[in-house]
Order: C-alpha cells, then sequence, then structure tokens
C-alpha cells in the first residue's frame, strides 16, 4: 500500500483506533504514541489500546497515560492501525473486538508477519515499527513534533539495543540523527529505558544472581526466581526483562535460561543463546516459540525441579547436536 492509499484510507475515516501487542515494549509503545499524535495533529480522533499494563519506565513518554487497557464494545466505526505484531494472538484479548467489522491497517516489521490486515505495511527489513512510522510521517506530510521524535526514538533504539543489535543500519542512524535534531535528549532516553531501574529490581536480580547454576561444560546457565519473591518486593513481572541475558552473557556461556515459578504450578521459560544453538527450536519442542538467540516458553504439570531438568536436558542435547554439527566450536575446556 502505498502514501496515496493511506490518506484516502485516513480521508475517508475521523476516528483512528491504535494497537499494540501484549508486554508491550518501547517499540510497541514509541510508535503507538508517535502515530497516535500525528494523526491528532492531522485533525484525527485517535484512542490507543494496548492489552494489559505499560511498564512503569515509560511514564516519560508523552501522551502514556491516555493508552486503555480495555477496547470497548461500542466504539464509533472508525480505522485501526495494529502496530508492531506479526499476528491478531499478540492482541490477547482484544483480538476478537478488533475482528469484528472494522477496517484493519497492519504496520509492522516482523518476519512472521501473516499479512492478517485489510491493508498491511510490512517491511521486513526495518530495525522497528518506529521507523515504519518516521517514513509514513514524512511520506504524509504529517508534522514531526519533537514530542513525536521522542516516542520514535524510545522505539528505534529499544528494538536495536541502543544502536547495538545487526538490524543497525545507516538508514537507522541517519533517522535517529534527524530525531535529535529535533530536540530528543538520548542521555535521558538511556537514562529512563535501559539503566534506570527500581530498588525491587536490583533486590530481584541479586537474590536471582545468587541461584546461578553452570553444567559442566560451563555452555549453559540457568537461574531460577518464585513469584513470592515478586510479592515479598512489591515487584511485577515486567521487572524480570534481560535476567537471562546475565546467565548468557558469561565468557563461554552459549545458552541463558532463566526459570520463573509461578504461584499456579507453572514455570515460565526465558531462553537466550550465542551464536549457535537454536533456542527457537527449543522452546518450541516445550510449546513455546520465539528466535534461534531468544525465546520462551510455559511448562505445566511438573514439579519445578522435574521441569528444570527436563529443560536444561533438552539444551544440552541441542548444545551436543550443534557442536556434531561444528567440530571447531567444540572446545569444551573454555
Ligand atoms: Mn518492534
Amino acid at each position: 500500500m502505498n502514501s496515496r492509499e493511506i490518506s484516502e484510507l485516513l480521508h475517508a475515516h475521523e476516528n483512528v483506533y491504535i494497537l499494540t501487542h501484549i508486554l508491550p515494549d518501547g517499540d510497541a509503545i514509541g510508535s503507538a504514541l508517535a502515530w497516535g499524535t500525528a494523526l491528532r495533529h492531522h485533525g484525527k480522533k485517535v484512542r490507543i489500546f494496548c492489552p494489559g499494563v505499560v511498564p512503569r519506565k515509560y511514564a516519560f513518554l508523552p501522551g502514556v497515560v491516555a493508552i486503555e487497557n480495555q477496547f470497548p464494545a461500542n466504539l464509533p466505526l472508525g480505522l485501526v492501525f495494529v502496530l508492531d505484531c506479526g499476528d491478531l494472538e499478540r492482541l490477547d484479548y482484544m483480538k476478537e473486538r478488533v475482528q469484528s467489522g472494522l477496517t484493519i491497517v497492519n504496520i509492522d516489521h516482523h518476519a512472521t508477519n501473516n499479512y492478517f490486515g485489510d491493508y498491511n505495511i510490512v517491511d521486513k527489513s526495518a530495525a522497528a515499527t518506529g521507523e515504519m512510522i518516521y517514513q509514513l510521517i514524512q511520506e504524509n506530510n504529517l508534522l514531526l513534533s519533537k514530542e513525536i521524535s521522542l516516542c520514535l526514538y524510545v522505539a528505534i533504539a529499544s528494538d536495536t539495543g541502543s544502536f547495538k543489535y545487526a538490524n543497525t543500519t545507516p538508514r537507522v542512524l541517519k533517522i535517529a540523527s534527524l530525531l535529535l535534531e529535533n530536540g530528543v535528549d538520548p542521555s535521558l532516553v538511556s537514562q529512563k529505558i535501559f539503566d534506570e531501574y527500581p530498588l525491587s529490581t536490583v533486590f530481584l536480580l541479586r537474590d536471582t544472581l545468587n541461584t546461578l547454576q553452570l553444567d559442566q561444560s560451563l555452555r549453559i546457565a540457568w537461574m531460577s526466581l518464585h513469584e513470592d519473591l515478586l510479592e515479598s518486593y512489591g515487584a511485577k513481572e515486567e521487572e524480570l526483562e534481560g535476567f537471562v541475558n546475565y546467565g548468557k552473557n558469561i565468557n563461554g556461556v552459549e545458552v541463558g535460561i532463566f526459570f520463573y515459578h509461578t504461584r499456579n504450578g507453572e514455570t515460565k521459560v526465558g531462553f537466550r543463546s550465542k551464536a549457535v544453538v537454536d533456542v527457537g527450536a527449543v522452546a518450541a519442542s516445550f510449546g513455546g516459540g520465539g528466535h534461534p538467540r531468544a525465546a520462551g516458553c510455559t511448562i505445566g504439570g511438573w514439579e519445578n525441579n522435574v521441569a528444570m531438568d527436563k529443560v536444561i536436558q533438552a539444551v544440552r542435547e541441542a548444545l551436543l547436536e550443534t557442536e556434531t554439527l561444528n567440530p571447531e566450536k567444540c572446545d569444551l575446556r573454555r
């Protein structure tokens, strides 16, 4: 779909609804706020929705308090933009309402996007949905205000890991440069999104690091945490984001695993791998999914330690398989 079609669609609709995914990240929140603000300046009546709670660290973004976590049944007809979602399942409990007779525009950059929209703007080469929103704003001659620039910067910085992942292209850095010229303070964003956390997070991390274990080869590292501990510190599940990396980042470790035991007897498992093990396949074997380097699954029905043993064994087998395939990477003495 081109920018003329977008402007025709916008012309035909007064009401615009913007939705993004469950457990929203900086790209989801930043893109939704930027697009919503741009369209509001353009004269549209805009409402923004997200299933669940927006993490506290995004509270500094302009407009974030207006994000709604229920999609009402009686909304006036309007145009729906679904941002940063590879499929409609990502809308969780909002999915059914969104599908009922509304025109959906799917704007996304995930390689797995299944073109669920009536209109689809999918750019799998984009580092972030925020990068695509930047382009849409430019192509449609919408106002790129300072507050929109901040939201887009948060979106792009989040999905590129502060401009350090492989998706950090010259195009991404050019856009980031223009956003800085528009008044974005990159040190403030880093502090709010990446470098600052609640005291409860540090307590949780301290206790989690205490559980660190490695297998004999020193190539698999895991840690675990029970939901009771979150309660005792008044912490939220979102604060556990990134814990899994502490194991993975150890010199010589290939796979980091993080086990989160919930009160209803389930174990949520996060996987990260450094270079060779396809943890997406491991997670899929337990009914989960993800990417080769980052994945997750939820396991129920086993005692915590049994669940952990089964997962670690599966990772061990996946690691052994890669070492058979890549004998030069087989040095277990590292
Ligand atoms: Mn994204």
